[in-house]
C-alpha cells in the first residue's frame, strides 16, 4: 500500500509546553530569548494540538490520507532527558495512536524532531556523546509502550539541518555558532540513530527509517572550481548523512581540512545497520559556486528562473525526480525503499471573502511534485510514501507564524482550522489512485 499522508512535528503544533509533566526543551529556551524568532513568537500555544488533536485527526480522516507522520516530544516522555519516564506524556501519544488506527490511518512516529530536553543541552547537547545513549534509552521507553501499534518509526528528522542551523550557524536552537566545529553534532546524532535502531529492533518495530533532508546539487557552471565546490556541498549536505546509514562509512572530508574525530570503534557498525527505508524531505535544489573568500569550500549561488514560495525558495518539482533517481544511481541495491516524509511549500494564505483559502500555488506545487514521484517510480525507484508538509499552518521555527505550510489554515488568535483549496484538491488527488 502506497502511503499518502501529512506530516507535522511536536514542537511546531502541540503547545501545552508545561502540561502533564512535560519538561523544557531547547526550543522553549530559544523562543524565550529576545531576538531569536521573528516577531518574538513562541510555540507555547502553537496550534494547541495537544488539546485539539481529536479535531485534527478528524481533519485527516476527512482528507482520506492513509498515514500520518507526527513526532514524539522527548521532554514529554523524559522531562529531564534521562531517568524517570513520564507516563502521562506517553499517554498522549498512546491515545493519538489508537485513534489514528481506528480511522485506518497508519501512524508514523519520528522520535526526534529537534526538541531536545534542555537538561541534556546543559550537558553539551549533541556535542556530548552521552546524548546518543540517552536518546536510545528514550527510544526504548517509547517503543516499550508503542512498538506494537506503530508500524513505521523514524529515528531522527534532518540531522543535517539540526547540526547546521542549531550548532553551526545558530539560527535554530540551541543557537550555537561553531561553524565546522559543529561536526560532532552530526556524528552523535547518527550514533543516537544507530543505538535507537537497535532498541527498536529488540522491541520488534516493524519498519525503521531515518529522515534526511536531501538536495540535488547543481554546479553553477562547468568550470572545474564550480564542480569541485558543488561536490564539496554534496558531501556535506547529502553524503555525510546518507553514506553512513546506507554504506556504513563517512565520506572523506580530508580535502576540506576537517575530520570527524569523535568516531569510536563499532560506531559505524551501529549506524550502518540495515534500515527498512530511507525517509527524505525535499524542498528544493541548491546551486553552488566556488568560494570567493576563505572559509567554506563552496558558496550558494541561488537559483533564478523558477517560481518561488513565500519563503523565497525556488519551486523545482523535477528536482525531486532528479534526487530520487540520483539516490538510486549512487547507492544501487544499498538503497532501501524510499519514503518522501516531507514535501510542501509556504504561501501567503489568508482567508478571502466567504472564509475560503484559495491556495492555487500550493496545488500547483503539490501536483508537480507528486508527478515527479510518479516519474521516479516509472524510472525504477522504489518510493513507498509521500507526506505533505504540513497538515496545519504551524510554528515555522525561526520564522515564527509568518510562514504557512498547511493544507489547513490556522487562525492563531482563535485556533480555528479552515481547510484550504489544496486540502480538497489533495483529497481528490489521492482518491483517484
Ligand atoms: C523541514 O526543514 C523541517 O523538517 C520542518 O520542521 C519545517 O517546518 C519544514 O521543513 C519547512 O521549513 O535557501 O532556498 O536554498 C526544511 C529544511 C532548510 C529546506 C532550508 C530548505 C533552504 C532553501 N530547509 N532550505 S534555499
Amino acid at each position: 500500500m502506497f502511503l499518502w499522508g501529512t506530516a507535522t512535528a511536536s514542537y511546531q503544533i502541540e503547545g501545552a509546553v508545561a502540561e502533564d509533566g512535560r519538561g523544557p526543551s531547547v526550543w522553549d529556551t530559544f523562543t524565550h530569548e529576545p531576538g531569536r524568532v521573528r516577531g518574538g513568537d513562541t510555540a507555547d500555544v502553537a496550534c494547541d494540538h495537544y488539546h485539539r488533536w481529536p479535531e485534527d485527526v478528524a481533519l485527516m480522516a476527512g482528507l482520506g490520507v492513509n498515514s500520518y507522520r507526527f513526532s514524539i516530544a522527548w521532554p514529554r516522555v523524559q522531562p529531564h532527558g534521562k531517568g524517570a519516564i513520564n507516563q502521562a506524556g506517553l499517554d498522549f501519544y498512546d491515545r493519538l495512536t489508537d485513534t489514528l488506527r481506528e480511522k485506518g490511518i497508519v501512524p508514523a512516529a519520528t522520535l526526534f524532531h529537534w526538541d531536545l530536553p534542555q537538561p541534556l543541552e546543559d550537558e553539551g547537547g549533541w556535542l556530548n556523546r552521552d546524548t546518543s545513549y540517552r536518546f536510545a534509552e528514550y527510544a526504548a521507553a517509547v517503543a516499550d509502550r508503542l512498538a506494537d501499534r506503530i508500524p513505521l518509526w523514524i529515528t531522527l528528522n534532518e540531522p543535517f539541518v539540526h547540526m547546521v542551523y542549531g550548532y553551526a550557524l545558530g539560527t535554530h536552537a540551541p543557537g550555537r555558532t561553531l561553524v565546522l566545529d559543529a561536526l560532532p553534532a552530526a556524528h552523535h546524532q547518527l550514533l543516537g540513530h544507530g543505538l535507537a535502531l537497535r532498541e527498536l529492533r529488540a522491541r520488534n518495530a516493524e519498519k525503521v527509517l531515518i529522515t534526511n533532508n536531501c538536495t540535488p546539487v547543481w554546479p553553477a557552471s562547468s568550470d572545474p572550481a564550480d564542480l569541485a565546490a558543488a561536490d564539496a556541498y554534496d558531501v556535506l549536505h547529502n553524503r555525510l548523512f546518507n553514506d553512513p546509514v546506507l554504506l556504513g562509512t563517512y565520506p572523506d572530508l580530508s580535502a576540506y581540512g576537517v575530520e570527524i574525530d569523535c568516531v569510536r570503534d563499532g560506531d559505524l557498525d551501529l549506524i550502518g545497520a540495515r534500515l527498512d527505508g530511507l525517509g527524505i524531505n525535499y524542498y528544493n535544489p541548491t546551486r553552488i559556486t566556488a568560494p570567493t573568500g576563505e572559509g567554506l569550500p563552496f558558496e550558494d549561488a541561488g537559483i533564478t528562473g523558477h517560481p518561488t514560495t513565500a519563503f523565497g525558495w525556488p519551486v523545482v518539482p523535477d528536482g525531486l525526480r532528479e534526487l530520487l533517481v540520483g539516490l538510486r544511481a549512487r547507492y544501487g541495491d544499498a538503497l532501501p525503499p524510499v519514503y518522501v516524509t516531507e514535501n510542501g511549500c509556504s504561501q501567503p494564505d489568508e482567508p478571502g471573502p466567504g472564509g475560503t483559502v484559495d491556495d492555487q500555488a500550493r496545488i500547483a506545487f503539490l501536483d508537480g511534485h507528486i508527478g515527479a514521484v510518479e516519474q521516479a517510480r516509472a524510472e525504477g525507484v522504489d518510493v513507498r510514501g509521500y507526506y505533505v508538509w504540513s497538515l496545519l499552518d504551524n510554528f515555522e521555527w525561526a520564522e515564527g507564524y509568518s510562514q504557512r505550510f498547511g493544507l489547513v489554515h490556522v487562525d492563531f488568535a482563535t485556533g480555528t482550522r479552515t481547510p484550504k483549496a489544496s486540502y480538497h484538491w489533495f483529497r481528490e488527488r489521492i482518491s483517484r489512485r
